[in-house]
C-alpha cells in the first residue's frame, strides 16, 4: 500500500505542472485533512480511544493524504485478490464505505464502517450488508442487482472458481438467493426478509461472526 500511494504521488507530480496553484490547493486541503475529535468517533463507535488512535495511525501510514479515493481503493482491495479481479466488487464497497456519497473515504468513514462490520449488533451488520448489495439504494434488492454482485464476487475470486463456473452459475445463485430470502415471492428482497432469511441460516450468522475478533 505505502508503495501504491508512493506511485500516486509520483503521477501526480510529475503530470502537474509546478506553478499551478489549483492543485496546489488542491493538495493542500486533501493533506490537511483532520479526522474530527477522537472523543466524537468514541462516542459515535463501538471503538475505545486508544483503539481509535492506533487505527488512525495505520490509516495514516497507508494513506498520508488522509482520504481515499475510489481508483486508491481499488488498489488496496485487489492486493487481496492476486488471483482474479477484484475492481467492481471494490466499487460496490466503496459506495457502501462513502456514506456521504462524495468519491472519498475519510477515516471517520472507514472506521464508522470497521465499528459495524467488527463490533456492530447482528442485525446492523446485516443492515451494512443489504446496503452493500442494494446497488441503487431504493430500499430493495432486486435481481439485476444480486446478478450484478454475484459476477463481482465471482470475478474477485479468480481462476479458485474454475473450472466450476459456467455461464448459468451466476444465474443459479442468484435463484438460490431469490427463493431463500424472497418470502412474500414479489420478485425483490426488502430489509425485513434479509434480515429474516439470514437469521435463519447457520453458515450467515458463522460468517458474520468471524471478524468480531480481529481487533
Ligand atoms: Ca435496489
Ligand atoms: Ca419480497
Amino acid at each position: 500500500m505505502g508503495a501504491v500511494v508512493g506511485t500516486l504521488t509520483l503521477q501526480t507530480r510529475q503530470r502537474r505542472p509546478s506553478n499551478d496553484k489549483f492543485y496546489d490547493d488542491l493538495e493542500l486541503s486533501v493533506v490537511c485533512h483532520r479526522p474530527e475529535g477522537l472523543e466524537q468517533l468514541e462516542a459515535q463507535t463501538n471503538f475505545s480511544k486508544k483503539e481509535l488512535q492506533v487505527l488512525y495511525r495505520g490509516f495514516k501510514n497507508e494513506c498520508p493524504s488522509g482520504v481515499v479515493n475510489e481508483d486508491m481503493f481499488k488498489q488496496i482491495y485487489s492486493q487481496f485478490f492476486p488471483h482474479g479481479d477484484a475492481s467492481t466488487y471494490a466499487h460496490y464497497l466503496f459506495n457502501s464505505f462513502d456514506s456521504s456519497q462524495n468519491g472519498s473515504i475519510k477515516f471517520e468513514d472507514f472506521v464508522a464502517a470497521l465499528s459495524i462490520l467488527l463490533r456492530g449488533t447482528t442485525t446492523e451488520k446485516l443492515q451494512w450488508t443489504f446496503n452493500l448489495y442494494d446497488i441503487n439504494r431504493d430500499g430493495y434488492i432486486n435481481k439485476e442487482e444480486m446478478t450484478d454482485i454475484v459476477k463481482a464476487i465471482y470475478d474477485m475470486m479468480g481462476r479458485f472458481t474454475y473450472p466450476a463456473l459456467k455461464t448459468d452459475t451466476t444465474k443459479q445463485h442468484v435463484d438460490a438467493f431469490f427463493q431463500k430470502m424472497d418470502k412474500n415471492r414479489d420478485g425483490v428482497v426488502t430489509l425485513d426478509e434479509f434480515i429474516l432469511s439470514c437469521q435463519e441460516d447457520e453458515n450467515i450468522m458463522r460468517s458474520l461472526q468471524l471478524f468480531e475478533n480481529v481487533i
